[in-house]
């Protein structure tokens, strides 16, 4: 069956999450929660990668984020994986330590760590850094170009033994509108490589866009839950094997209904 990784953002900026989970009680109440809602993974994450994101820095994203891995390895041992959403090596390395068994990479760079530790790896492509990624999305052919990142990364990190690798198109970074449209339209491609795909749409601006039919004046984030839904039922139709998202009940009764096997 189809993956669920739930997002869980112990931020006080993530685009749409931010602030809610800060408190690190709180965040750990909130995995456990998604998991007895049909979470497989939870996804902690503590720097948002959104366009023009400000960056953090390591001891306030490491402050943020072990903690609350710690506990949430401890509490869902047996029944759920925790993964760490970052793009530091420090990050990576002590929420590994901590009990994380999934690396989300959303730099591609840290499968070593991966190895090292025997935790699965999510690589996922993006171009530049949440302040530049929105002047990089230029493409000749945005799902060929992609996909042949992607594979490359999975094989050298498959090469250099890292046992379960997810490939992601990434969703929104350095993507317009048009561009996501095509990764999703065109998912199968990267399906057919055989690498298992996760992707990430749950509440994104392209979903916004797409609802009002406005690039300029996208439907707010919160009311992208039907478009995200509808958006992450068509990657799992078309084979993704993991899906990221922020409504973990609903995601999962639509698992129940066309996961893939
Ligand atoms: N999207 C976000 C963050 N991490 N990781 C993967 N593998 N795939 C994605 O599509 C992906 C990701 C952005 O979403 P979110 O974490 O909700 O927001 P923010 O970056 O503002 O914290």
């Amino acid at each position: 069956m189809t993956l669920v990784m739930g997002v869980l953002n112990v931020t006080p900026d993530s685009f749409y999450d931010g602030g809610r989970w800060e408190d690190p009680e709180v965040a750990v109440d909130r995995g456990c929660e998604m998991v007895e809602q049909g979470a497989d993974i939870v996804d902690v994450g503590g720097e948002s990668t959104r366009p023009n994101a400000a960056p953090v820095g390591e001891p306030e994203e490491l402050r943020r984020v072990v903690p609350v891995v710690k506990e949430l390895a401890l509490r869902l041992e047996g029944r759920a994986r925790v993964s760490v959403d970052t793009r530091k090596r420090a990050v990576a390395q002590a929420a590994l330590e901590a009990g994380a068994t999934v690396l989300n990479d959303v730099s591609a760079s840290l499968w070593p760590l991966a190895a090292e530790a025997r935790a699965g790896w999510v690589v996922m492509h993006m171009r530049g850094d949440p302040t530049t990624m929105m002047s990089l999305a230029r493409y000749d052919d945005v799902v060929s170009e992609v996909k042949a990142f992607l594979v490359d990364r999975a094989q050298q990190a498959a090469g250099d033994g890292v046992g379960e690798v997810w490939v992601d198109p990434g969703i929104g970074f350095a993507k317009t509108t048009s561009h996501n449209l095509a990764l999703l339209a065109r998912l199968g491609e990267l399906v057919a490589t055989g690498w298992p795909v996760a992707v990430g749409v749950s509440h994104k601006r392209f979903v916004g866009v797409v609802a009002a039919a406005d690039a300029d004046w996208p439907a707010p984030v919160e009311e992208r839950l039907e478009g995200s839904l509808a958006a992450t039922v068509w990657a799992m139709e078309k084979g993704a094997a993991l899906v990221r998202v922020h409504d973990v009940k609903a995601t999962a009764d639509a698992v129940k209904l066309v996961g893939t096997k």
